[in-house]
């Protein structure tokens, strides 16, 4: 897609800022199999210094991030627990079951937000005849839910929990830069109960390919072998790590307006009639409405806004995804909204 799209269906669609473009030209490359790139190790050595930990991981998607850990906690034949819209769970080609062979317990929580007590009866009992439970998955901030915002008190407590019935818990932290921005914490800070997180360069942040897992050195240097075995060996791949860089360096301080963004989109939408919106789930740069008392399906509404240069996704017939980014201003938001307030008011005058 071209720049004169107004791009409102994902932050992954977000495109690399020419400081990236000068740095990925100019980066100083290695054989990163041998361990030998040096952008990556640079990048890797931040992740682990911001996130307070041992180790950290460059891998090509935030999809194979999740997947190697949950490969490193589990065992075959086990259950893990998770929220039932997560991106884990329904947008991972089942490789739960595929390549760590687990089934998935999941379970509803209002706003995607788990908590301990809507966990702890969905734990396997301690029986030689029932699966057990492997792994509980977290999603901060949760993606379809609205991208809300699991607090630092319930994701310690469901952590401390889990740990004294040694289970592991790993957090995809895909955005989780923008859970900290809402928080107003460091990611260290609210992630470091968990045992293992993924994050994503190519999301909010705006680098054009890349995620990190971050955990132990122990369960770092597991994670490489699985990697590789994933063909995740990307060799001179410090030339996708200097934009990971920029991306780390610089993209957590600008999220605020992503946000802001959003919420002026959100409350626009909660303005239109036939348009449903919890504004409560809007804290993030994610915007999720109903379009069903429109008349329309969101298929079709897509489809309008397509002919109006904006680009939107449908979640199911009836809602619709909006998600606002680093190349999608104020103006843009406020452009698709009258683009849809006229779409809306075609129908209601047919
Ligand atoms: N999310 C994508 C789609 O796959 C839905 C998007 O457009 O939002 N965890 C979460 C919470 C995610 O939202 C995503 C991507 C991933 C993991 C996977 O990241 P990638 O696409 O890098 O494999």
């Amino acid at each position: 897609m071209s720049n004169s799209w107004i791009d409102l269906r994902s932050d992954t669609v977000t495109l690399p800022s020419d400081e990236m473009r000068r740095a990925m030209a100019s980066a100083e490359v290695g054989d990163d199999v041998y361990g030998e790139d040096p952008t990556i190790n640079r990048l890797e050595a931040l992740a682990a210094e911001i996130f307070g930990r041992e180790a950290a991981m460059f891998v090509p998607s935030g999809t194979m991030g999740n997947q190697i850990a949950v490969k490193l906690h589990t065992r075959p034949g086990q259950e893990i627990l998770c929220e039932e819209r997560g991106h884990i769970f329904n947008y991972e080609m089942a490789m739960l079951g595929w390549f760590s062979g687990c089934i998935v317990r999941p379970i509803p929580a209002p706003l995607g937000i788990l908590f301990w007590d809507l966990l702890a009866s969905r734990i396997a009992p301690p029986t030689y005849y029932v699966a057990q439970t492997g792994l509980i998955a977290l999603e901060n901030t949760h993606n379809m839910a609205g991208g809300t915002v699991t607090p630092i008190a319930i994701m310690e407590d469901i952590c401390a929990q889990a740990h004294q019935l040694n289970l592991p818990v790993h957090l995809d932290g895909a955005r989780i830069f923008n859970a900290a921005a809402y928080l107003g914490k460091p990611v260290a800070e609210i992630t470091r109960a968990f045992d293992s997180v993924m994050f994503c360069l190519s999301k909010g942040l705006g680098a054009p390919v890349g995620s990190m897992l971050v955990g132990s050195a122990d369960f770092i240097q597991q994670a490489r072998s699985v990697r590789k075995a994933l063909g995740g060996g990307m060799r001179q791949a410090g030339i996708l790590a200097a934009a990971g860089l920029i991306a780390l360096e610089h993209g957590p301080t600008r999220l605020h307006e992503d946000h802001a963004n959003a919420r002026m989109l959100a409350e626009g939408l909660a303005a239109i009639p036939g348009i449903q919106i919890d504004l409560d789930t809007v804290q993030t740069n994610i915007v999720i409405c109903d379009v069903s008392g429109t008349g329309r399906s969101s298929t079709e509404i897509v489809a309008a806004l397509k002919t109006q240069g904006v680009l939107a996704g449908t979640v199911n017939p009836q809602q619709i995804r909006f998600v606002t980014h680093l190349n999608v201003s104020r103006a843009d938001c406020a452009q698709m909204l009258q683009g849809l307030r006229a779409i809306c008011e075609t129908r209601a005058s047919v």
